[in-house]
């Protein structure tokens, strides 16, 4: 009989210990993606990688076009886009650790949108064009209509690499995702008004429930929502949270850049209609040329002279 107390008392305590260790891994209520639904359901997904080191997420929308925050790309306190050199992307990748499961590419230009706000982190978006292209399916984004069309709580999920802790720095290898409910627009932006942050009409907001969201290191990645049985992407992970704490805050939903204000820009950049705010066709480059053509009127004009 004692003995049975005393099993039962352990068992007691080990389902407690289990409940806690579940619970503290729940805190921004993920859960790891399996390899096979990742290869069918998300072969879009992207890493960025800066200096080599996963930093980002980003999602493949052209062979050779892949999307993400544009403060992933730009140096935070000047809003200046940082140099193409910097940066890598893994298409397809599952886990961090085993980089060669995805498809490795460097960048070769860099697109921001015109009028990304280092402060409030208006128009949050930015395109890399890819050094070569890449065999895996790019995600859709989701319409204009179908955007206007969605109803507060309507579930949408969230993935990425990024932080799984509000307390600490805990980065998986392994892709994880989470599912958020689209939340009422002017709740959210009264909800950070009231803090002094702004939630602009290019951005929209997502969960809120203290439990669920994105966080660092998810910035940049997609949302998506299920649309007749094809994943449509929704809008770009950005930024979220208060002074003391940035992921699961209550009543403080993730925000997310509103991608459907940007179908046009998306667009005309892809069909190489736009110039580049970094890379080879940058600003840069016409600066290079701008040199070499003064070197030569230079040297012409002695000739002459
Ligand atoms: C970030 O700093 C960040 N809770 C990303 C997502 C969220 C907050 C912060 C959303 O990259």
């Amino acid at each position: 009989m004692r003995i049975k107390n005393q099993a039962l008392t352990l068992m007691a305590l080990l389902i407690v210990c289990a409940q806690l260790a579940v619970a503290s891994s729940r805190i921004i209520g993920g859960s790891e993606v399996t390899q096979s639904s990742q290869d069918t359901d998300y072969p879009w997904i992207t890493s960025l990688e800066i200096n080599g080191q996963a930093s980002c997420g980003a999602s493949l929308i052209g062979s050779q076009w892949v999307l993400t925050a544009a403060h992933c790309v730009t140096d935070e306190d000047t809003g200046a886009v940082l140099s193409v050199s910097n940066y890598a992307v893994v298409v397809n990748e599952y886990d961090l650790g085993n980089r060669r499961d995805g498809e490795s590419r460097t960048v070769s230009e860099i697109y921001v949108a015109a009028g990304y706000d280092t402060n409030t982190l208006d128009n949050d978006i930015a395109i890399l064009k890819l050094s070569s292209t890449v065999s895996s399916t790019p995600i859709a984004l989701m319409s204009a209509s179908d955007f206007n069309a969605l109803a507060d709580n309507t579930a949408l999920k969230v993935m990425g690499w990024g932080n799984v802790s509000i307390s600490e720095d805990i980065y998986p290898n392994i892709l994880r995702e989470v599912d958020v409910n689209y939340a009422n627009f002017n709740t959210c932006q009264e909800q950070y008004g009231a803090i002094g942050a702004s939630v602009t009409s290019n951005m929209f907001c997502a969960g809120g429930d203290g439990e669920t969201d994105s966080c660092q290191g998810d910035s940049g990645g997609p949302i998506i929502q299920l649309v007749n049985g094809e994943y449509r992407q929704v809008g770009i992970v950005s930024s979220g949270g208060t002074e003391d704490q940035s992921c699961a805050v209550e009543g403080y939903p993730g925000i997310y850049t509103r991608l459907s204000n940007y179908q046009s820009w998306i667009s005309s950049v892809t069909a190489g209609n736009e110039s580049s705010s970094g890379g080879s066709g940058s600003l840069g480059g016409s600066f290079l040329l701008l040199v070499l053509l003064m070197g030569f009127r230079r040297i012409s004009s002695h000739k002459k002279a």
